[in-house]
């Protein structure tokens, strides 16, 4: 396999200016007649004269060059694509081929969904489209001529404006489409079938009336009111918050049950995956009602971020991904409005980031946000590139504050629009405006690894001052042993005995101190901050906010910890205090366990809990996720060596212990935040929702018999999703006999509706099993073989298979592998099918050398079976397998 370097690269040796893309679509049998304007790039001065066109499981007809067909000396056709020799003249090339939608399994190029003709060609999909330069520094207008079947294809769709619609022989019709803006391939769509749609005139603030419309399938159109509504809230907060307005008279957005990634920004014609567009309150929750929000918006703000400014080359990826992450996080949080809303989800992103990057950048994958060398493009789609992209951009922010970022990202739009450019395009208007000088900052685009950041504080209780001794590592990672420290901000708060922010003065600063938030920067491997002029010795409230995304050494006592989970004023460090806490009950106790030695679980921390549930100062929401238990996935990232079923037993009994020992207060609390009355996604409901069924968890985890009547009436008189499906999990994961009959009940009534069943294959891969039931394993194995279950679909992949590899873990690590040898099983038939999916169910293993001994050396074995197989495996899997042995 071939390993791509980013300093390889090279500018093109031809521009593409225009192409005009003629389809006659066909589901077995697809031909395109692919016209190109073609010219030498003046930007690297003739070195290659060879036009090289990628091209994948395309069959090619017939090239012409200026309307002549090309003599087959003039041109060689390989796996990779298509060379034509000799082109030093700008020409016209013309190319027809046919490609197979039915046989592309894949979900890369155009494929089939149910009735319908999708496209996704991020990153190299339009390569199996037609043979085409198929990178991002090539961009080009394109015309796009669709001929179709009217009555198997009805609704035709691509980029840009709707032309001339005509009425063909035989039953077809043709579409034409014409794409003013120019764009590179990955950004190209077409959709072809029986669709309806939602749509709406939105007037735009320079007073444009710009047409949005949302295609589904017709018994999806009821799922569309949230979609729309969530795109025009995106086209006006782009307006208000950064002055970039829609460019387009058509806005589409497109949502089918068939796609790989969660959505596609494509030039004016977005797809989505349905679970990331579609909702109504019988088959979406509370947090899909708000997921949805954010990837709505994501993709329409990648028009400016990504489309409008694309990529020189994929090793950019988070130029367009991270930022765009950035500004879908701050789209949501001013959508909250409210402080506490915002913390609150300021808090969830940390614990996905905390969940699944910090691990990837502890792992035989570890790269920078922006990689130095890929060997599949495709395997670096990840929570590196996108949500660590995206605190780096948030850093900046931070440092240079509001004003300045802002005015640096227009800098940034104005100078490069209509470009494709690299990562310092956006460092350089950065620096431009600021005045600062960014090198070291930029460490963070080139440096992999979480860094842990120690703290060390010294109290002079005669000089009333306070020592800060900081100091910065970041582990090696895979290619790189050695780091440089980061610049980064460091926000702090001194605190006194009333949880109340001191006012804060650094040594050698004149005047009083201001009291508040202090930023401080680290900048070297060890610093020392000197606090002067404390009236009492201070607790410490560290990077708050999660200002820089590294693992904290505060060096606090317990005593300190407990006082910050009940008095420190910065919600974020107040939810990390309390998560902290309860991780580390959770750590000691599988020590314990381990040990064999007796352990109680303190009984402060257990107070604590009832304290925050009674605190009337803090929203439901906020005390759903302070009181939530971190996941044994989160506990076994803080240990040196992960024994999956000892956190387990532990997780078991610390939540236990928090249960019995604040029963009645979560009694109170389950019925307290019920909401009642029509049905309501916004956050303060849906935040009393969470608090509510958190609260019966842990009631029934007490052994309440009430709390278990309740849940069950709720299963049945539940008017919202939400509430419905938080009973089946409780149901399922609990001992009570009537849960066969519950998940029976829910298997029939939502085993027709894509987007509930999924939620039902997760229930049961995530679940836990109880002496004398069949392991989750054999269930696991027997659901996939079910015919509601297809390994073709990838939300099924990811509903099944994906939760129980990577989120059951005391159910998948079996001490006798038998889970691994599924999992090997799995990997293989799905790099037959979509190398795309297979490869992210195949990071599952990539961990394997944190296990114990016993399960790493299965693991091993798994994946060395996986190995074995190498002559069958597609690159992308080949790839995160052999970093996973090496
Ligand atoms: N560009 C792939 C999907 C997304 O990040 O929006
Ligand atoms: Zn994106």
């Amino acid at each position: 396999v071939q390993t791509i370097r980013r300093e390889d690269y090279r500018a093109p040796a031809h521009l593409i200016d225009e192409v005009r893309l003629e389809f006659d679509l066909d589901a077995e049998s697809t031909a395109v007649v692919n016209t190109m304007h073609v010219r030498p790039n003046p930007a690297a001065n003739g070195q290659d004269a060879s036009l090289f066109l990628d091209g994948e499981d395309l069959t090619l007809v017939s090239v012409a060059l200026d309307g002549k067909p090309l003599d087959e000396s003039r041109y060689t056709l390989s796996q990779e694509g298509l060379l034509i020799r000799d082109i030093r003249e700008p020409a016209t090339v013309t190319i027809v081929n046919r490609f197979s939608p039915a046989a592309n399994t894949a979900l890369s190029g155009i494929y089939v969904s149910g009735q319908t003709l999708i496209s996704q060609c991020e990153a190299q999909g339009f390569r199996r489209i037609t043979f085409y330069m198929d990178r991002p520094d090539v961009l080009a207008k394109f015309t796009t001529v669709i001929r179709a079947s009217k009555e198997t294809f009805p609704v035709l769709l691509s980029n840009g404006n709707a032309g001339e619609a005509k009425d063909l022989e035989d039953g077809r019709h043709e579409v034409t489409f014409v794409d003013p803006f120019p764009k590179p391939s990955y950004l190209f769509a077409l959709v072809a079938g029986q669709l309806v749609c939602r749509e709406e005139k939105f007037r735009l603030k320079d007073g444009r009336l710009a047409n949005l419309s949302v295609w589904v399938e017709p018994q999806d159109l009821d799922k569309t009111e949230h979609t729309l509504e969530s795109l025009k809230k995106a086209i006006r907060w782009d307006e208000e918050r950064w002055g970039l307005e829609l460019d387009l008279d058509d806005f589409k957005i497109v949502a089918t049950k068939d796609f790989n990634f969660g959505a596609m920004e494509n030039k004016g014609l977005n797809i989505f995956n349905s679970k990331c567009a579609l909702a109504n309150p019988n088959v979406a929750t509370d947090e899909d009602y708000f997921h949805i929000e954010s990837v709505v918006g994501h993709e329409y703000f990648h028009n400016w971020t990504g489309d409008r400014i694309t990529l020189r080359d994929w090793f950019q990826l988070t130029l367009k991904e991270g930022l765009t992450v950035f500004r879908d996080q701050e789209f949501s949080a001013d959508m909250l409005g409210e402080p506490s809303a915002r913390a609150v989800q300021r808090i969830k992103d940390v614990i996905s980031l905390r969940a699944a990057q910090f691990p990837e950048d502890a792992s035989p994958m570890a790269h920078p946000i922006r990689p130095d060398s890929y060997q599949e493009i495709n395997n670096f789609y990840t929570m590196t590139v996108y949500e660590k992209g995206a605190e780096v951009i948030r850093m900046l922010q931070t440092l240079l504050g509001r004003d300045t970022f802002r005015k640096g990202f227009d800098e940034y739009i104005a100078k490069n629009d209509g470009s494709a450019v690299t990562c310092e395009a956006f460092l350089e208007a950065m620096t431009s405006v600021s005045k600062r000088d960014l090198r070291q900052f930029k460490r963070w685009f080139s440096q992999a690894g979480t860094p842990r950041v120690k703290v060390r504080s010294n109290w002079n209780e005669e000089e009333k001052k306070l020592t800060l001794s900081v100091s910065q590592t970041t582990p090696s990672t895979p290619g790189q042993p050695v780091k440089q420290p980061f610049l980064m901000p460091f926000p702090v708060a001194l605190l006194n005995g009333d949880g109340i922010e001191m006012p804060v003065k650094l040594e050698g600063e004149s005047g009083a101190g201001v009291a508040g938030t202090r930023m401080l920067e680290l900048t070297e491997n060890s610093q020392e901050f000197v606090f002067v002029d404390l009236a009492e010795k201070p607790i410490l409230s560290l990077n708050r906010g999660f200002a820089a995304p590294i693992i904290l050494d505060a060096g606090l006592t317990r005593e300190e910890r407990l006082f910050l989970a009940a008095r420190d004023g910065d919600p974020f460090n107040r939810w990390d205090a309390m998560n902290g806490l309860l991780i580390e009950a959770v750590r000691d106790e599988t020590r314990a366990r381990l040990l064999h030695e007796p352990h109680d679980i303190d009984p402060r921390l257990l107070e604590t809990v009832g304290a925050i549930l009674k605190d009337e100062s803090l929203s439901p929401a906020f005390k759903a996720v302070a009181l939530a238990m971190p996941t044994e996935k989160i506990v076994s990232e803080t240990l040196p060596v992960i024994d999956p079923h000892a956190v387990h037993a532990a997780w078991v009994a610390v939540r236990n212990a928090i249960a019995k020992r604040n029963l009645s207060a979560f009694m109170e609390a389950a019925e307290k935040n019920v909401t009642p009355g029509e049905y309501d996604p916004s956050a303060e409901p849906a935040g009393k929702r969470a608090l509510k069924n958190l609260a019966l968890g842990y009631a029934i985890a007490a052994g309440n018999a009430r709390a278990t009547i309740l849940v069950k009436d709720q299963f049945t008189t539940a008017t919202n999703l939400t509430d419905k499906l938080a009973a089946l999990r409780l149901m399922v994961n609990s001992q009570t006999p009537a849960k066969e009959d519950m998940e029976v009940d829910a298997l029939k009534a939502w085993a027709g509706e894509p987007l509930l069943l999924n939620k039902w294959l997760q229930i049961q891969s995530t679940a836990s099993s109880f002496a004398g039931e069949s392991l989750v394993l054999e269930r696991v194995r027997e659901l996939v073989r079910c015919d509601f279950f297809s390994i073709r679909n990838p939300n099924n992949v990811y509903s099944l298979l994906m939760p129980f590899f990577t989120a059951n873990p005391a159910e998948f690590h079996l001490p006798d592998g038998s889970g691994y040898a599924f999992w090997a099983e799995m990997v293989l038939e799905l790099n037959r099918i979509n190398p795309q999916v297979a490869s992210r169910v195949a990071r599952a293993l990539e961990n394997w050398r944190r296990y114990v001994s016993p399960l790493a050396s299965r693991m091993h074995d798994a994946l060395e079976s996986v190995y074995a197989r190498r002559e069958e495996l597609s690159p992308n899997v080949l790839e995160i397998i052999e970093k996973s042995l090496n």
